[in-house]
């Protein structure tokens, strides 16, 4: 029994009548005749019985509880993944529903496959929104995830001829049944419009006089703890026209005028952005922003005012957790209501604002650093570019210059504007001065926020950036994506682990049990198993499970070097064609990433992997020694398969670029040892693992400074490596392309001509170095499973309930409320 049972009325005996009676009354059909979708819908409306009720009471005792502070983190993006199986798992019900659904001629693997998964999100930041509020309610700390619902998530991915084509994602279609419609909490929200000064008695005042507005619909998706009552909720707003459409128009024939209105307020959240650290500075992302931060902000101060006059105490009972810069237009919002709706005086309303926000940095990467035209936001949003203005000159005026009296060059730096055609608002600077505290996602990423980033704000500001490294829920990705593993764990040390994942540590000691690392290995290998039988399926490609898993999963970007990757198998290729008997054990690489629509080389490089596999995975003269596998659509479910099963890690991002990385806490959690750079956390989990039981090869932060600084030459490597030349030039002919020769050169181009800005080439040979190392690692099998358990046993601290303790510790002071 991995599960303790939490305290339900639900018998087998009960959910069986609640799953037919909602077959029957909920969704007109019956057990005879329902699809196996029907029979999904409703044991998830058997589930939402328990789950709605628990929701109410949580939401109740936190108000009881003296209105504790709570947590409301706002994103643009959650990545919340399939729910059917975490919710039946945290509730305990897990068992009780497998049989009932048995006892019903149902299969629960198949049901719960029913699900879509929801992508609201790209990839690391909106997963890790995900896994926080997971281990918010499992902590029972309240909180409230704020976002958008959005119509269509994340495109779906399809591979033609090996191009990625972008499928539009409708995951609701026919509707979503772990999601409830609150429209009595729906608000009207403004734009556009002038802004007009009045008297008020002597005092001067400003309004916002808007000549639109929009209407924001709660969809609240429902957070299930973890062998607890509480259940947190997931408030995601739809946008919709204010007015529906115009009837007179319409019964001119004027359909499409009629509707345009409508359209028009719909399209607000109709499509999730589908770009990952970048920046893209479109009008609708705008409203998108200000939509979902006006939204939560007007929720959070109608909560308030259920049980309080003033908002003078609103950091009391609440904090805004910002996730990235993309909800940063909430501070001039809370600024502008506290000062123009509740006539609070500058300074105060001020120093209310401050003590309710936070910011979380989760990139460096110059182009993610989001700016908008001064123009823009004036047109959309009048009255906060004033507010903007002012905050700005009182910070430059009143703090940079004292600090720093006379220095031009300070005021340009921190100023929120950058100037230049056209003036931009710099919204990372904007978080920083209008938050109490601003954090980094792993110490190494921190350090270099506060050196590279803000030396500035750091010099300021000195206990306001602080660190906390991320993390990643362990009942997603241990309990729920590896079964077998998470029992086997249970079974020697006890279920607690789910809850405290340092008591891994208790693993240690079995890495040298017999029976234990047999049965580690076993599981290990039936993953591999299932993996395999995936691929051949969807890709009808062979791959032995003797072979060596080696998993590249993540967003295409140049900076995480996927081509690298490609380089290395383009090295063993030729190698096994100069020489048939060429000593390597044979390998899998296995891809999956999608990449942003209008990012042509990152495009070029799926391209190319997947035009690599199909010659290499053909090619009988290698005897299967290398297969490629380009896995289409990555998604968190597709996560959940391929993780369990990995023996490989590939970290392998320019060192100082990757913020944090999730994806090696969750490959390593499950036994994949870490191929990378000492990157973002990587650093932390071969702290963590020793050196020994992880492979780190390549340039460091410092070693990349310095090379940059004294002129990097792409050409010089190529020069001195014969086999580096040898592959890339590959990539400038007809090998893997004959039908369209050099077809996949852009790629070569950017290594050589383009100036390799990611120093692709700088890396290989000391890539291709530890490559040699993991292959000759693998060879020696008890010491490799030894270190795989390590690898487990070890990485306790990159649960994301600790990254939680640490939020509350450092930043939330947060008490928990638990649900009796
Ligand atoms: C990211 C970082 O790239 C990634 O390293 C980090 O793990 C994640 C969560 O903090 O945030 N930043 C952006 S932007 N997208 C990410 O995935």
């Amino acid at each position: 029994m991995l599960t303790k049972e939490k305290p339900t009325s639900l018998s087998v005996e009960k959910l069986k009548l609640s799953i037919v009676r909602h077959l029957r009354t909920t969704l007109a059909s019956n057990e005879h005749v329902a699809s196996q979708n029907t029979w999904w819908q409703a044991t998830c409306f058997a589930l939402n019985e328990e789950i709605f009720e628990n929701a109410w009471s949580t939401f109740k005792q936190t108000r009881l509880d003296h209105c504790a502070r709570t947590v409301n983190y706002l994103s643009l993006e959650f990545l919340i993944g399939r729910l059917t199986t975490n919710n039946l798992i945290n509730l305990g019900l897990e068992d009780k529903v497998r049989q009932a659904l048995n006892e019903l001629g149902q299969d629960i693997n198949a049901i719960s496959g029913e699900e879509r998964d929801p992508s609201l999100g790209n990839g690391g930041l909106g997963r890790l929104a995900a896994c926080f509020m997971d281990s918010l309610v499992t902590l029972e700390y309240p909180a409230v995830g704020y976002g958008l619902h959005y119509q269509y998530g994340l495109f779906r991915q399809g591979i033609k001829n090996g191009e990625q084509v972008e499928y539009p994602d409708n995951w609701r279609d026919y509707g979503y049944p772990f999601e409830v419609c609150r429209s009595s909490f729906a608000l009207d929200i403004p734009l556009y419009g002038h802004v007009e000064t009045y008297y008020q008695g002597d005092t001067m005042r400003k309004r916002w006089v808007p000549s639109q507005y929009l209407r924001g619909v709660p969809w609240d998706i429902p957070v299930v703890g973890f062998e607890v009552k509480n259940v947190n909720t997931l408030r995601l707003w739809e946008c919709r026209a204010v007015n529906e459409f115009d009837l007179n128009q319409f019964n001119q024939g004027c359909f499409a005028s009629a509707l345009h209105e409508k359209v028009k307020a719909e399209s607000v959240t109709q499509v999730l952005y589908p770009n990952d650290e970048s920046e893209m500075g479109k009008e609708l992302r705008l409203i998108q922003q200000y939509f979902l931060c006006a939204c939560s902000v007007r929720d959070i101060i109608n909560r308030h005012k259920e049980h309080f006059a003033s908002l003078d105490n609103l950091c009391d009972t609440n904090v805004m957790q910002l996730n990235d810069t993309h909800p940063a237009i909430a501070i001039p919002e809370l600024m502008r209501i506290l000062l123009d709706e509740e006539g609070i005086e500058w300074d105060k309303a001020w120093k209310i604002s401050q003590r309710c926000f936070a910011y979380t940095n989760h990139t460096l990467l110059p182009e993610a650093l989001e700016t908008w035209p001064v123009d823009l936001i004036a047109k959309v949003l009048p009255r906060h570019i004033e507010i903007i203005n002012e905050i700005n000159y009182l910070f430059l005026s009143q703090v940079v210059e004292k600090q720093w009296p006379g220095d031009q060059e300070k005021l340009i730096k921190l100023s929120i504007f950058e100037e230049g055609y056209p003036r931009q608002v710099r919204m990372a600077n904007l978080s920083v001065i209008g938050s109490y505290k601003v954090n980094g996602v792993a110490k190494l990423h921190t350090q270099l926020v506060k050196s590279d980033l803000f030396p500035e704000f750091d010099a300021l500001f000195p206990d306001r950036l602080v660190n906390v490294t991320n993390g990643v829920t362990p009942r997603r990705w241990l309990r729920q994506c590896n079964p077998a593993l998470a029992q086997l764990i249970s079974a020697n040390i006890g279920p607690q682990w789910q809850k405290d994942l340092s008591l891994l540590a208790g693993v240690e000691k079995y890495a040298t049990d017999k029976k234990f690392v047999q049965q580690y290995a076993d599981i290990k290998l039936a993953n591999k198993q299932k993996l395999a039988n995936y691929i051949k399926d969807n890709l009808a490609i062979d791959v032995s499970t003797e072979a060596i898993f080696d998993v590249q999963i993540k967003r295409l970007h140049e900076y995480k070097r996927q081509h690298l990757n490609l380089l290395h198998i383009l090295t063993l290729y030729r190698r096994l064609l100069a020489d048939p008997n060429y000593d390597m054990h044979s390998r899998v690489f296995i891809f999956a990433a999608k990449a942003a629509p209008g990012y042509r080389l990152a495009k070029d490089i799926i391209y190319a992997i997947n035009k690599v596999a199909a010659v290499i995975n053909s090619d009988e003269r290698i005897k299967g020694k290398i297969k490629v596998v380009f896995l289409p659509d990555y998604s968190v479910t597709l996560a959940e398969l391929i993780i369990p099963a990995a023996d490989v890690s590939e970290q392998i991002s320019t060192a100082g670029k990757e913020a944090s990385g999730t994806g090696n806490m969750k490959l390593g959690l499950n036994g994949a040892l870490t191929l990378g750079t000492l990157d973002g956390a990587n650093v932390e989990i071969a702290e963590e693992v020793g050196d020994e039981h992880a492979f780190i090869f390549g340039l460091t932060v410092d070693q990349v400074n310095a090379l940059k600084a004294s002129g990097y030459r792409p050409q010089d490597y190529i020069a001195q490596n014969d086999e580096l030349k040898a592959v890339v030039d590959w990539l400038c002919g007809d090998k893997f392309t004959p039908e369209e020769p050099g077809r996949l050169s852009s790629i070569a181009h950017s290594l050589v001509q383009g100036g390799d800005p990611y120093l692709v080439l700088a890396d290989f040979a000391a890539y291709v170095e530890a490559q040699a190392q993991l292959d000759k690692a693998y060879r020696n099998r008890t010491a490799w499973l030894h270190s795989t358990i390590l690898n487990t046993a070890r990485l306790g601290k990159f649960s994301s309930d600790r990254s939680i303790e640490d939020y509350v510790r450092d930043i939330w002071h947060l008490k928990k409320v638990s649900v009796k």
